[in-house]
């Protein structure tokens, strides 16, 4: 038994290992027949010898497996060595991934809200009438309902041309103070060098009972936002239309291109579009049932802030898919 004990600690492989396993532990093993022996004793005799086999046993196969542990790893390291990757090589032929500019854009804004405790709300891209545009105080002559402008499927249902069914949505379900941001893809029948069919948006309504909510708190929230976002540029608010607020205005940043010299991009103004915004109009909260409430909003292509973000100059280049341009904002 001591030269089996020996003959496992010299052991350098495993299938020598199970050989002296058999030796011991098998049909005819050493172990095996002396546990048979047992029968021909009595009394004390046999139980010292019994408690004796006992730990001859446990001794063995404690070494047995720390042994076999030890030779498997073994193995496993040398498998590896052979089989090593050589990462240098690996390396050069893979290419990591990166997060589109578009997404990357979306991901930023997003934080920046939930940063300030806004509420993030999804909602179907399939919509009807009602949420997206009856209850956004677009009349049934506006032309934005046209089959010329809007995705129609045959049952009335459409692909919803705004974020704004998410805020008719939420406002539905839930009572002020609301602020919330909605992110997504929107569709339009649209297609030239500065539309494409679907892109997306973030909207963005701050809802509060009576009167708390003023123009001036919109114009400071958008400054802060927009100071984050693209640093140190002008703002600037210029009245404008749209049928769900009131008063409404589009902002302006100095142009990102030429810092406000004047160039082409910006036809010389100074100046770059970035956003809608106004004063809920009274009859969306009709709409939804609110009473004795105020509040703003805003709307943002979110193409539009990567392109001025990354100074990428053509709109098309974010849907071709062509990993030169992923490439770059790895
Ligand atoms: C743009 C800018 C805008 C809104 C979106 C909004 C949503 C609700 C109520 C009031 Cl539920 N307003 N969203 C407000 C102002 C502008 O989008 O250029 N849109 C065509």
């Amino acid at each position: 038994m001591e030269d089996i004990l020996i003959s496992l600690d010299n052991c350098s492989s495993l299938e020598e290992l199970e050989q002296i396993k058999v030796q011991i532990l098998g049909k005819k093993g050493y172990l095996t027949s002396e546990f048979a022996k047992l029968k021909d004793l009595e009394g004390d005799e046999k139980k010292q010898r019994a408690e004796i086999l006992n730990k001859l046993r446990d001794e063995f196969n404690d070494k047995f497996t720390q042994k076999q542990k030890y030779l498997k790893d073994e193995f496993i390291k040398a498998k590896a060595k052979k089989d090593a990757f050589n990462f240098a090589y690996f390396d050069e032929r893979s290419n990591s991934g990166a997060l589109h500019p578009v997404m990357s854009t979306m991901d930023k804004i997003i934080d920046y809200f939930l940063r300030q405790n806004f509420s993030l709300e999804e909602g179907p891209l399939i919509e009807d009438d009602f949420h997206n545009f009856e209850a956004l105080n677009l009349p049934k002559s506006h032309p934005a309902r046209d089959m010329q402008d809007t995705f129609y499927f045959i049952d009335k249902l459409l692909l919803r041309t705004q974020t704004s069914p998410v805020q008719i949505r939420t406002m539905k379900q839930q009572n002020p103070p609301i602020r919330m941001i909605a992110p997504g893809a929107v569709f339009r029948r649209d297609f030239d060098i500065t539309h494409t069919p679907m892109f997306h948006q973030i909207e963005m309504l701050v809802v509060e009972d009576g009167d708390k909510i003023s123009f001036a708190n919109l114009k400071y929230v958008l400054e802060e936002f927009l100071r984050y976002m693209f640093g140190d540029v002008k703002v600037r608010f210029r009245p404008s239309f749209f049928p769900f607020t009131e008063p409404s205005a589009e902002v302006d940043i100095s142009c990102v291109f030429c810092g406000g010299c004047g160039c082409r991009i910006c036809k010389q103004t100074g100046f770059i579009e970035v956003m809608g915004c106004g004063m809920v109009h009274p009859n969306v909260f009709k709409n939804v049932g609110y009473k004795n409430v105020s509040g703003y909003a805003f709307g943002l292509g979110v193409e539009r802030f990567a392109m001025l973000l990354h100074k990428i100059p053509d709109l098309r280049s974010l849907f071709e898919g062509d990993l030169r341009l992923l490439e770059q904002f790895k």
